[in-house]
């Protein structure tokens, strides 16, 4: 079933999610949800919050249109160590319309449990690194206009409270 997205400044999107217990029917019914819900979008990459479900399962996609779908399920996450530097221009589905340029580590490397509640640790660098750290984010109630400087910050509020009182299509 496709879900509804929040949009910033919906205050869900601020709660911090609290991990899985197991990796249950119901926590692989809401995985489901999350990549029909991502793949219609579409996006790179779903948390949890961004559905007002405040658990620790986020998804990424990085596979370009036409590509193999290569979906990794991410529950209860830990990026486990970060190094480098890079700027990437990132785009949220929770701010329709932004972009912005933000400073994230250029490898990461994460642990979590997939789908079927096992194990695993991976390593990313580029998009899917910057994706990893988005999600990531999102599940501790963080968002990229955080990473904004104070100006940047009010000019991306001020469009998306401007967006709120006219709405879009
Ligand atoms: O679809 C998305 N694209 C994207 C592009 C650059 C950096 C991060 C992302 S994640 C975003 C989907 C989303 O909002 N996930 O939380
Ligand atoms: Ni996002």
């Amino acid at each position: 079933m496709i879900r509804t997205i929040l949009h910033y400044p919906d205050k869900r999107l601020r709660e911090k999610a609290r991990p899985v217990a197991a990796v249950t029917p119901e926590i692989q019914g809401l995985v489901d949800d999350m990549a029909e819900t991502m793949y219609a979008a579409p996006g790179v990459g779903l948390a949890a919050t961004q559905i007002g479900e405040p658990v620790q399962v986020f998804i990424v996609d990085i596979a370009e249109e036409g590509q193999k779908s290569q979906l990794t399920v991410f529950i209860n996450p830990e990026i486990v160590a970060a190094e480098g530097e890079l700027t990437w221009t990132e785009g949220c589905l929770s701010f329709p319309g932004v972009q912005e340029d933000i400073d994230r580590a250029a490898k990461v490397t994460v642990r979590a449990l997939d789908r079927d509640g096992r194990p695993f640790t991976l390593t990313a660098e580029g998009l899917l690194a910057v994706a990893i750290q988005h999600e990531n984010d999102h599940l501790r109630g963080e968002l990229m206009i955080d990473h904004l400087g104070p100006l940047k910050k009010r000019l991306v509020h001020r469009k998306m409270q401007k967006r709120l009182e006219d709405p879009h299509p």
